[in-house]
């Protein structure tokens, strides 16, 4: 049996290599194995008491705990400079876990007015059902913030950069007003991933994100992860999404593992592309504005630049005719590819009006900035040649 080396960097595309890994390096593989069994074995019934009270280390049944969901809990874990992680089934089960976790019947949260729809509509349709109240205001002005907070606030919840807006909150400044009200701040790092964005560096007390974009990059699964700054934490979560059972299965854990290890590559190329086409499309006679973090005229051009890596690969745009001329576009691009989900290594468009975020009533998608118009690209790892001409031609159409 090799002995395995245990890899302790600080630097990003190591970690995402290496991260857990030796939590499964039983024979030396280099690839963390899958453990595809729903339950485990105990040497004696005294060992399998012990391990339900929490006084002897060793697996149980796969919805509490899994060598293979662990691994990759590890790895995202590190890579945010967490504590530790809890992987779920979607990113919707990592964020209605959150939120089952910190809010009861009367209990208020403030949320970014621009999430991700059913971020919001979970709140609006089911956690209401339950008397928890919800206040969505622009947290890119963090005195809404502030001024949202109520005596019954119990969790602030941000999504930056916003989804599809490319909004950004200032997420050290939303940490210390949320800790002066002694709130924790949740944030939801989808769209940087931690490449890019690493909340609990700044202040953050629990990340979200939906593993189904860059983290695993290949539009091949649905995942979510949960990582907590602390154990204390950690701890009032993880019977929350053990109860709840919105936990991750073996399988889907293993294809994220395979995924992130590429994370820089696709990052760095999705951005390089991404810098060059919000570029182009801001010159194009069929484009009236484009939404993008990295101009330095975007409202939080230095928010974004003092707290992100680097600036993404999501843009909204809007051209001219409105939504008929979006149309136009999104039935014409042939090397794009109209879906929704965004971050893997093929490039996307889609109408987030009439799609992921249809849910979120007009009024509110106005007052948060989404308007009909708004047309979202996810921008992938293709040659930027291809997509440039792509999206040009189809812009032509209009
Ligand atoms: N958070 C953000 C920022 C998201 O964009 C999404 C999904 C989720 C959470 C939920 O993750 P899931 O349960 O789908 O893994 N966003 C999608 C989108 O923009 N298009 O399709 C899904």
């Amino acid at each position: 049996m090799t002995i395995p080396k245990h890899v302790n960097s600080k630097r990003k595309a190591t970690k995402a290599i290496h991260g857990g890994k030796l939590l499964c390096a039983d024979f030396g593989q280099v690839s963390v194995p899958i453990f595809q069994s729903s339950t485990f074995a105990f040497p004696t019934a005294e060992d399998g008491a012990a391990r339900f009270a929490g006084e002897q280390a060793g697996y149980i049944y796969t919805r509490l705990g899994n060598p293979t969901v662990n691994a990759l809990e590890q790895s995202i874990a590190d890579q945010e400079s967490g504590y530790k992680g809890l992987a779920t089934g979607s990113g919707m089960a990592a964020i209605t876990t959150v939120y089952a976790a910190f809010l009861e019947a009367g209990a208020h949260i403030v949320s970014t007015d621009c999430v991700y729809g059913p971020s919001r509509g979970a709140l609006e349709t089911i956690f209401a059902r339950f008397g928890v109240e919800s206040s969505f205001v622009d947290t890119s002005d963090l005195q809404n913030i502030e001024q949202a907070i109520r005596p019954n606030t119990k969790l602030v919840f941000i999504e930056t950069p916003a989804n599809p807006t490319m909004k950004i909150t200032d997420i050290a400044g939303a940490a210390a007003i949320a800790q002066k009200h002694g709130i924790p701040l949740a944030v939801d790092n989808t769209f940087a991933s931690p490449y890019l964005q690493r909340p609990i560096e700044k202040g953050a007390d629990i990340v979200v994100h939906s593993l189904t974009k860059y983290i695993n990059g290949h539009s091949d699964i649905v995942g979510g992860m949960i990582i907590t700054k602390n154990a204390e934490l950690y701890r009032k979560i993880k019977p929350v999404l053990n109860h709840l059972g919105g936990t991750m299965d073996p399988h889907q854990a293993w294809l994220v593992l395979r995924g992130v290890q590429t994370l820089s590559l696709r990052m760095e190329k999705s951005q390089e592309n991404a810098a060059k086409l919000a570029e182009f499309l801001r010159h194009h006679p069929k484009v009236t504005w484009v939404n993008y973090p990295g101009f330095t005229d975007h409202p939080q051009y230095k928010i974004a630049k003092c707290q992100m890596d680097g600036f993404g690969a999501m843009i909204a745009i809007g051209v001219v005719n409105g939504l008929e001329g979006g149309k136009t576009v999104m039935n014409n691009v042939q090397v794009f590819t109209l879906a929704v989900s965004l971050g893997g290594v093929e490039s996307l468009i889609e109408h987030p009006a009439s799609m992921t975020h249809a849910s979120v009533p007009r009024k509110h998608r106005e007052e948060a900035g989404l308007y009909d118009e708004l047309v979202r690209i996810s921008v992938g790892c293709e040659d930027y040649e291809d997509l440039r001409d792509d999206l040009d031609q189809a812009l032509n159409k209009i």
